[in-house]
C-alpha cells in the first residue's frame, strides 16, 4: 500500500499538467501462445479530459476496448476515445472497459512488469503522455472482489 502511495505522488509530480491519477495498473496473465492480452487500471482526472491512445514496446498495437451485449452474447469493440469527467473515477476491469494489447512479445505471467504509455487529451486538444508500469496478474486474484 505504501508503495502505491509513493508511486502516485511521483506520478503527480512528474505529470502535474495532466493531473490524471492512475491506480493499480495490471495486465491479465496469458496462456502460452496467446497473442493478445488485456490490461486494466483505475484512473481519475481532476479536469475533463479523454484517453485517446495507448502504446507499449511490449505489443505491436494497443487498443481501447469496450464490452457490449449483442444478441445475448458479450462482445468487445474498439473505441476511439474514453472520456474522463473531472473527479469521476473510471475503472477498466474484466468484463468491461480494457486496453487490448495485440501482438504481445511474450506470454504475460504474474509478477511481470509491462510498460504501457497512455496518451490523454485535454479540452484544449493538448496531448500528454503518461508512462506507466503494469503488473502481470492472474485473473483469479480478482475474483473475490467481484463477489
Ligand atoms: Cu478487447
Amino acid at each position: 500500500m505504501k508503495g502505491i502511495l509513493i508511486g502516485l505522488m511521483l506520478l503527480y509530480c512528474m505529470h502535474a499538467q495532466a493531473e490524471v491519477t492512475v491506480v493499480e495498473p495490471w495486465v491479465r496473465a496469458t496462456a502460452p501462445g496467446q497473442k493478445v492480452a488485456a490490461a486494466y487500471l483505475r484512473m481519475v482526472s481532476d479536469k475533463d479530459a479523454k484517453l485517446v491512445a495507448a502504446n507499449s514496446p511490449f505489443a505491436d498495437k494497443v487498443e481501447l476496448h469496450d464490452m457490449h451485449v449483442e444478441d445475448g452474447i458479450m462482445k468487445m469493440r474498439p473505441i476511439q476515445a474514453l472520456p474522463l469527467t473531472a473527479n469521476q473515477p473510471v475503472e477498466l476491469k474484466p468484463g468491461g472497459l480494457h486496453l487490448m494489447l495485440h501482438g504481445i512479445k511474450a506470454a504475460v505471467q504474474a509478477g511481470d512488469t509491462i510498460p504501457i504509455t497512455l496518451v490523454f487529451e485535454d479540452k484544449q486538444g493538448k496531448r500528454e503522455s503518461v508512462a506507466l508500469v503494469f503488473n502481470g496478474r492472474a485473473l483469479t486474484g480478482m475474483v473475490p472482489r467481484n463477489h
